[in-house]
C-alpha cells in the first residue's frame, strides 16, 4: 500500500515549484516559439487521436507529472489491477472490468481461479439470448415478436446501458425499441408503460445487488401491470434478471434460468461490459456488442502495455492533476460534438465523481489535498448556447475535453462541416482569447464612436489561455466508443492510485439511503416520531398537509 502522503513526494514539490514559473505563461506564446508543440503534445492509437497541446504545460510539466505518477506507485497498481489483485481495500474486491474485455482468454485469477471461464459463459449465454429476441426465436408468452426492451436498473446498472443504447442508435435493429426506467418518481415508470404493449415488452431488471429500492419497486409495478394483461404464466416470457444475486432474482419471481450473472469484482459503474450490457447486445446485435468489448480491450492493451509518457489515460489523468493540485481548478467539463453522445457526460458524471469524490485515502487517513473534481457537460453545439459564456469569460478557469467524430453517421448538406468548424474554433478561441486592443480595433473597425469603444471594449475580450483537449475519432462506431468509454475509466483509476484513494467504493451514497428509509414511514402516517432538525421535520409535515 502507498503509505506517503502524496502531497510530500519530490515529484509534487517540484511541480509546486514549477507551477509558480508556469502559470503566467501564454499558451499562444508557447505554440509561437515551437512549432512543434501541437506534434509533441500529441498521440495517436488505431482510429483516436488526442491533441493535449492547448494545455498550460510544457516539456517539463509533462515530465514531472510523469514522476508523479511513478512515485505514487502507478506502475504496480496498474499491474495490480489486472492481475485481479484485491485494489479495492476496502470492501476486499478485486476491480475487473478489464476482464469482462480480455479478448485473448489470457487466464486472470481471482482467489487462485481463473474468472475467464465464467465470463465466456455469461457472453455466450449473451450471444444465444440477444439473437434469440432479435430474430423472434424467442417469443412473447402470446406467441408475439419482443420488439420493446426495457432496461429496469439505476446508477450503473442503468447509466452505462443508456449512454452505450443511445450512442449506438444508428445500429439499432429496425424492429426494436429501448427504454430505460431508472427514476423511482413513478412517471418514469408510466411515461413508459404507455407507449408499450405487454405482448411485445421484455423487461431486463438490472440489478447487481437485488435489493435496490428503485429498481424493485419499478419492477414490482412492471411485473403487475404485465401480470394483469397476460397473467401470471407470462413472466417468464417477459422478465430476465442481471444479477449476482441469484436468492434475491428468484424471491423477487424471476426463474433463475432467465438470470444473466456476473460478480463482485464488476462494480456497478463499470458493469456496462457484463450481462448489465444485455440491451445493448439486443439492440445493436452481439456482433457490435463484440466489437464494444474489443474496441476497450484496444485500450486495455495500450494502458497496459504502453510507457506512462505515451498513455493516453496517464496522460488524460495527469493533466487533471495538473489542474487539480496546482492550479487550484477543481472542476472540468466533457463535450461530444455528437448528438449521438449526448449522455457521456451523464455517464462520466458518476464514473468519475462516484470513483474519485473521497476524501479519506486507503491508509485511513484524511486527505490533505483536493481530490475528485466536478464534471459537467452537454453536446455541442447546444452548450455552446448555454455555458460557454462563462467558460469564456466566467472567473473560473473549466479545462475542458472535447470529443468530436471526423465523419458523421448523418452526413446531412454542410452540418457536420459546421459542427466540426464550432468545435474547432472554441479549443483556439479559449487559448487565443481576444486582448483588450484586439476587442477595441474590431469595435473601431465596426465604426464605433470613441466613448463606445472606451466603454465596450473590455465586455468584448477575452483573457484566452484557457486549455482543452481534443479527442478526434475517424467514426463512432461499437468498436471506437468502447475505446473512449475505456479511456476514462482508465483515467479515472490513475488520478485515485496518485490521490491515493479507492475509487471503487462509494459509502458516499448511503446516508441519504438510510435518512430516506427513515421518513418514508412518516410520510406514510406509520410513525409520528419527528426527530428530525427543524427544516426537515417542517418539509415533512408541509408535504404531508398538501397531499392531503
Ligand atoms: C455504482 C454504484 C451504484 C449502483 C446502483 C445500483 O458503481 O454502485 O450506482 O450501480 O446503486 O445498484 P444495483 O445494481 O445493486 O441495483
Amino acid at each position: 500500500m502507498f503509505e506517503k502522503t502524496v502531497n510530500k513526494t519530490k515529484a509534487w514539490k517540484k511541480l509546486e515549484n514549477h507551477y509558480k514559473h508556469l502559470r503566467k505563461v501564454e499558451m499562444k506564446d508557447m505554440f509561437a516559439f515551437d512549432e512543434d508543440r501541437a506534434k509533441k503534445f500529441s498521440i495517436n492509437l488505431e482510429q483516436m487521436y488526442l491533441d493535449y497541446s492547448k494545455n498550460r504545460i510544457n516539456e517539463r510539466t509533462m515530465k514531472l507529472l510523469m514522476a508523479l505518477a511513478r512515485e505514487s506507485g502507478l506502475e504496480e497498481k496498474i499491474k495490480a489491477m489486472f492481475a485481479g489483485e484485491k485494489i479495492n481495500v476496502t470492501e476486499k474486491r478485486a476491480v475487473l472490468h478489464v476482464a469482462l474485455r480480455n479478448r485473448s482468454n489470457k487466464p486472470i485469477l481471482v482467489d487462485g481461479k481463473n474468472v475467464m471461464p465464467q465470463v465466456n459463459d455469461v457472453l455466450a449465454k449473451m450471444k444465444k439470448f440477444s439473437d434469440a429476441v432479435r430474430f423472434g426465436e424467442f417469443k412473447g408468452y402470446t406467441g408475439k415478436k419482443l420488439t420493446n426492451i426495457v432496461n429496469i436498473g439505476i446508477g450503473g446498472s442503468d447509466l452505462g446501458p443508456f449512454m452505450a443504447c443511445e450512442a449506438l442508435r444508428k445500429y439499432w435493429a429496425k424492429d426494436i425499441n429501448c427504454y430505460f426506467i431508472s427514476n423511482i418518481d413513478g412517471t418514469a415508470c408510466a411515461e413508459v408503460l404507455n407507449k408499450i404493449d405487454p405482448e411485445t415488452t421484455l423487461f431486463i431488471v438490472a440489478s447487481k445487488t437485488f435489493t435496490t429500492i428503485e429498481t424493485l419497486t419499478n419492477a414490482r409495478t412492471c411485473r403487475k401491470w404485465l401480470v394483469d394483461a397476460l397473467g401470471e404464466h407470462a413472466v417468464a416470457k417477459h422478465f430476465v434478471a442481471l444479477s449476482t444475486n441469484t436468492q434475491e432474482v428468484e424471491k423477487f419471481g424471476i426463474n433463475p434460468e432467465n438470470m444473466f450473472e456476473f460478480w463482485d469484482f464488476v462494480g456497478g459503474r463499470y458493469s456496462m461490459w457484463s450481462a448489465i450490457g444485455l440491451i445493448i447486445a439486443i439492440a445493436v446485435g452481439f456482433e457490435n456488442f463484440e466489437r464494444m468489448l474489443e474496441g476497450a480491450n484496444a485500450m486495455d492493451q495500450h494502458f497496459y502495455n504502453t510507457d506512462l509518457e505515451h498513455n493516453i489515460p496517464v496522460i488524460l489523468a495527469m493533466l487533471g492533476i495538473w489542474y487539480n493540485n496546482f492550479f487550484g481548478v477543481h472542476r472540468y467539463s466533457v463535450i461530444p460534438y455528437d448528438q449521438y453522445l449526448q449522455y457521456v457526460p451523464m455517464y462520466l458524471q458518476q464514473l468519475d465523481m462516484e470513483s474519485n469524490g473521497k476524501f479519506v485515502a486507503v491508509n485511513g487517513e484524511y486527505v490533505k489535498y483536493a481530490t475528485g473534481p466536478v464534471l459537467f457537460g452537454g453536446a455541442g453545439t447546444n452548450v455552446q448556447h448555454s455555458f460557454y459564456q462563462l467558460i469564456h469569460q466566467g472567473t473560473e478557469i473549466v479545462p475542458m475535453d472535447f470529443i468530436i467524430p471526423a465523419i458523421s453517421h448523418n452526413e446531412i448538406g454542410e452540418h457536420h462541416e459546421i459542427l466540426v468548424a464550432n468545435v474547432l474554433a472554441q479549443g483556439e478561441a479559449l487559448m487565443r482569447g481576444k486582448t483588450v486592443k484586439e476587442a477595441a480595433e474590431e469595435l473601431k473597425k465596426a465604426g464605433k464612436s470613441r466613448e463606445e469603444i472606451n466603454y465596450l471594449k473590455k465586455f468584448k475580450s477575452f483573457e484566452g489561455n484557457r486549455p482543452s483537449n481534443t479527442i478526434v475519432f475517424k467514426k463512432i462506431d461499437p468498436y471506437t466508443l468502447g475505446m473512449l468509454i475505456a479511456m476514462y475509466e482508465h483515467k479515472v483509476f490513475v488520478q485515485g492510485v496518485v490521490w491515493n484513494i479507492n475509487s471503487f467504493d462509494q459509502y458516499g451514497v448511503e446516508l441519504g439511503k438510510q435518512m430516506a428509509l427513515s421518513i418514508l414511514p412518516e410520510l406514510q402516517n406509520n410513525s409520528s416520531e419527528n426527530k428530525h432538525d427543524a427544516s426537515t421535520g417542517s418539509l415533512i409535515e408541509l408535504i404531508k398537509r398538501l397531499r392531503k
